[in-house]
């Protein structure tokens, strides 16, 4: 059996608003909007590799806040599990996009506007149900 693998999701929010990043890459992918992450090394914590993802994508410092319920699937083996993050101070800005192309601050309202990620979308439903109440 084929152990799973972890991709994690940052719900970075920040004044009630929702961080939506457009991959860059690879071309399949490029263009949707995801919660920045990626997969947990081997003998790593997913809270780890949130802000070390963040660190590498985003080229900001975070901490983790909590999980949001739910298992997402991917293409296997991955799975995406996702947690809330808020920006540490002096990292209020993402500074260097690494693996995106484009940020957006979305609030409640306009958390539908962008393309997310077809994987993204049952994610983004819970993120917007326990931050917003939806
Ligand atoms: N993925 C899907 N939704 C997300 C993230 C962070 C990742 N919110 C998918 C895209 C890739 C795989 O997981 O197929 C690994 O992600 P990455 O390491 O390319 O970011
Ligand atoms: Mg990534």
């Amino acid at each position: 059996m084929t152990e799973l693998i972890v991709v994690v999701g940052a719900a970075v929010l920040s004044g009630g608003r929702l961080l939506a990043a457009r991959r860059s890459a690879p071309v399949e992918l490029a263009g949707r909007w995801e919660l920045p992450g990626g997969k947990v090394e081997p003998g790593e914590s997913p809270e780890r590799a949130l802000v070390r993802e963040l660190r590498e994508e985003l080229g900001v410092s975070a901490e983790v806040v909590r999980r949001v319920p739910g298992e997402y699937a991917l293409r296997a083996p991955y799975v995406l599990r996702v947690w809330t993050v808020r920006l540490l101070a002096g990292s209020s800005e993402p500074l260097a996009l690494q693996d995106h192309d484009a940020l957006r601050w979305l609030t409640a309202d306009e958390v539908w506007d962008v393309d997310w990620l077809d994987q993204d979308v049952p994610a983004v439903a819970e993120v917007a149900r326990v931050v917003w109440g939806e």
